[in-house]
């Protein structure tokens, strides 16, 4: 194979020093068919080296080092087997290729679970390479693999952050150019997880000794944290609440609609066994140093919207247990008018 390519540079050396020696129009005349050899095989060989090999290679490269950006993901109108979702991206790239992005179907996965299993598809829009394009994309989603969705939204409440991958097969229309070449998206972002609602508070407690009309003897208002940049509507939800390891009852919080960011209040209500409560109230640190401040635990028991049994937060929200201290000195001495005391321990 390089001998080959040797004889041919070297024989085609001897093509061009020959004619130097003779006048340009004979030259022209008599060597006509050495210019129709090289435009022949720029037509054939360096064109379509270019055409097929270089600007499909300069397109992936420039989709390639493109940077994607997510702002926000909003899920609306969450039923059992699909809801809305709504993603608010930025696509950044230098802008010197002027070329047209045709629009695809974009697979999203989990990218550090091996199996890269999409739970989502995204119907990506027409986009064109300009050095700052936002994505705005609102579809209905289909929950095509109930497993895979699970998962996200697990990773989702319990991570400080994990990696997503966007993928889909697409054709670039370059400037210019009439044909389209294949190129594949492919972003991995990093995505800030709730940590399972580290950081809820619970204050405007107040407790009653028998159960109100809705079966709550303890009710108060709930500031869950929202870390993540997914807006969730995730309904009606109930949780199984623990004090020292033992199951104390149960913790309702109705239109639970998380927003990312701070404020997310929400009332909340619970039906609470009281004798655990009044005992630990009693003792020592409770009583006294500890302030009658109660470290709570939190696991999700159930999530319906609408009607609808959600087991996608369900299983998400049951996945682990959310720290919660919640003062109950304060609604014990508005309903009693005075501390318990200390017993000792
Ligand atoms: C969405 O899922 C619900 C069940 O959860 C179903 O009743 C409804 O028809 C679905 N919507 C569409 C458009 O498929
Ligand atoms: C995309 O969504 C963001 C956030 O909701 C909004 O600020 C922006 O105006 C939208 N842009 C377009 C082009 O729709
Ligand atoms: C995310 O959380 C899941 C389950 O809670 C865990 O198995 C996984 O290792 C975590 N991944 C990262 C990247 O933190
Ligand atoms: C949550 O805490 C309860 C009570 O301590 C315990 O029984 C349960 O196994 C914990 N669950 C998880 C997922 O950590
Ligand atoms: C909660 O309320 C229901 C109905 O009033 C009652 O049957 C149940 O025992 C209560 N649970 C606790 C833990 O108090
Ligand atoms: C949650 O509630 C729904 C509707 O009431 C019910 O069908 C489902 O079995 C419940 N799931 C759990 C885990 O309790
Ligand atoms: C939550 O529960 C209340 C009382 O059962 C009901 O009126 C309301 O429609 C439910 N909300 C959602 C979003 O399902
Ligand atoms: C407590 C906490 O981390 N809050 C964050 C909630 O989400 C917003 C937006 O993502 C952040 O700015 C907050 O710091």
């Amino acid at each position: 194979m390089s001998d080959e390519g040797k004889t041919s540079a070297y024989q085609s050396e001897n093509v061009m020093e020959k004619p130097r020696k003779r006048g340009v129009a004979g030259h022209c005349a008599k060597f006509w068919w050495a210019y129709l050899v090289a435009l022949v095989i720029i037509t054939v060989i360096v064109v379509p080296v270019v055409i097929l090999v270089a600007v499909p290679k300069i397109a992936q490269q420039k989709l390639d080092d493109a940077e994607l950006t997510l702002d926000s993901i909003i899920m609306t109108n969450s039923q059992s087997e699909n809801f809305t979702m709504s993603v608010n991206s930025v696509i950044r790239s230098d802008g010197k290729v002027h070329a047209i992005i045709e629009p695809f179907k974009g697979v999203m996965y989990i990218e550090d679970l091996p199996d890269h299993t999409p739970f989502a598809t995204l119907d990506f829009p027409e986009t064109t390479s300009e050095a700052f394009q936002v994505v705005n994309v609102t579809q209905f989603t289909k929950i095509d693999d109930m497993g895979a969705f699970t998962t996200f939204n697990t990773w989702l409440v319990n991570n400080e952050t994990f990696r997503v991958t966007v993928m889909g097969d697409t054709h670039v229309k370059v400037k210019g150019i009439a044909r389209r070449y294949p190129v594949t998206f492919k972003k991995t972002i990093d995505m800030p997880g709730l940590q399972m609602f580290a950081g809820t508070t619970v204050f405007d407690t107040a407790i009653t000794l028998k159960p109100d009309a809705e079966g709550a003897n303890f009710r108060g208002k709930a500031r869950i944290p929202n870390r993540s940049l997914v807006t969730f509507e995730v309904g009606n939800a109930t949780f199984h609440n623990y004090l020292f390891g033992e199951e104390v009852g149960t913790v309702y919080i109705d239109n639970l609609n998380l927003k990312p960011g701070d404020d997310n209040v929400f009332p909340m209500r619970a039906n609470i066994t009281q004798t655990p409560i009044v005992e630990a109230m009693g003792e020592k640190p409770w009583c006294d140093t500890a302030k009658g401040v109660l470290p709570f635990q939190l696991r999700g028991k159930n999530v319906t919207n609408n009607g609808q049994y959600l087991t996608y937060f369900t299983d998400a929200l049951a996945s682990g247990n959310q720290s919660v201290n919640i003062d109950i000195r304060t609604p014990f001495r508005k309903l009693f008018g005075s501390d318990l005391p200390c017993t000792k321990h």
